[in-house]
């Protein structure tokens, strides 16, 4: 078959949404669009367990520690369904980590901001995995098969993180007025970093055109941010604390909030590694990767081993 056939069969797919499988014929790039995008996302995931994990030794009460811990074991996961939609692709996961550890590959702008208090905690799974959520269920549609079928299971677990999140905040913003100004301190902190994390404008997007085209993305980074917006200034209204935005108000005619400027020149910096914490978050991850190779070692060898006995039983058989 030639190329422009096996294209037609593929467009013809994209079109009636049939998933792309791993094994199906698929334009090269298509291909490379998937593993930069599933690739980040998973470097997002296992950096993302960074600031957070920050707090397990000091969350206030056993119970909470219990829950941040199962919330960051969660992130974890999410990172190894990604890392094996990426392997699908074509590429190790030793490839796709060392783009991480060379600075090759991106991860999410968020995380390369600090976690200073326990409402940093609260306000990162209120605000930081409910845009992960609007983002990701309209992934859970996304046209290649493996993406979409991991982002029904994070999207379930996320649900929770951000109800905890917000839980987290709305016990504080009914506490002392210092824990009050805790939670208003980390809001005015984390509302901008969060709007960020939709990517640039669509104007400046440089992907969104193509990935549109093959449903991979199926709401553009604006229209995902009005969402965002549109929902956390109504939920926001429960926690006795306002969003760090004067020109945030309704507007009637569009039935959507209008909102401020994002500083963009912040958010390249951050995305160009000069954030407040983006040679502190690759410094740990090389670090436990290089810590981590006597585990990674120890499993080959077992595997090895098992392989040989299995293949020692049936020789004898
Ligand atoms: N940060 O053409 P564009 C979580 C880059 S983790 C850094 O619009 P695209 C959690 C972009 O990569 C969930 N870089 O790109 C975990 C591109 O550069 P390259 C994280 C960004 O791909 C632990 C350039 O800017 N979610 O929930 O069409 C604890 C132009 O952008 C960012 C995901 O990863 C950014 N914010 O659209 C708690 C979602 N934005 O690659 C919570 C999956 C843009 O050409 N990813 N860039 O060098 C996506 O949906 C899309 O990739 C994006 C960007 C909407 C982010």
């Amino acid at each position: 078959m030639s190329i422009l056939e096996l294209e037609q069969i593929f467009l013809d797919k994209i079109e009636r949404e049939i998933k792309i499988e791993p094994k199906d014929w698929m334009p090269e790039q298509y291909r490379k669009t998937l593993i930069r995008q599933i690739s980040q996302h998973a470097h997002s995931e296992v950096v993302g367990m960074l600031p957070e994990g920050n707090w397990i030794t000091r969350a206030p009460t056993l119970k909470r520690k219990a829950i941040l811990l199962a919330k960051v074991q969660d992130e974890a996961g999410h990172g190894l369904y990604l890392y094996s939609a990426t392997e699908t692709l074509g590429v190790t996961r030793e490839q796709t980590i060392n783009d991480l550890h060379t600075g090759k590959a991106k991860y999410s702008s968020i995380f390369n901001y600090p976690t200073l208090t326990w409402a940093d905690i609260g306000a990162i799974g209120w605000l930081v995995d409910g845009a992960a959520i609007l983002n990701q269920v309209m992934l859970c549609r996304t046209s290649y098969g493996p993406y979409a079928r991991a982002m029904v299971r994070i999207c379930k677990e996320e649900s929770f993180h951000q109800r905890q999140g917000f839980e987290i905040l709305l016990v504080m913003s009914k506490g002392s007025p210092e824990q009050r100004a805790m939670v208003q301190d980390a809001v005015n902190r984390w509302w901008w970093p969060s709007l960020m994390m939709f990517g640039p404008h669509d104007s400046e997007s440089t992907h969104s055109e193509q990935s549109t085209k093959w449903k991979i993305k199926r709401m553009s980074n604006d229209e995902l941010r009005q969402k965002f917006v549109d929902m956390i200034a109504e939920q926001v209204k429960f926690l006795n604390v306002t969003l760090p935005d004067p020109a945030l108000k309704w507007n009637e005619e569009r039935k959507h909030y209008d909102f401020g400027e994002i500083n963009w020149e912040e958010f390249w910096n951050v995305v160009k590694g000069n954030g407040p914490c983006n040679r502190e978050r690759l410094a740990a991850r090389k670090k436990a990767w290089e810590e981590g190779a006597w585990v990674r070692e120890a499993a080959l060898a077992y595997s090895r081993k098992r392989k040989e006995r299995a293949a020692g039983q049936t020789a004898a058989a």
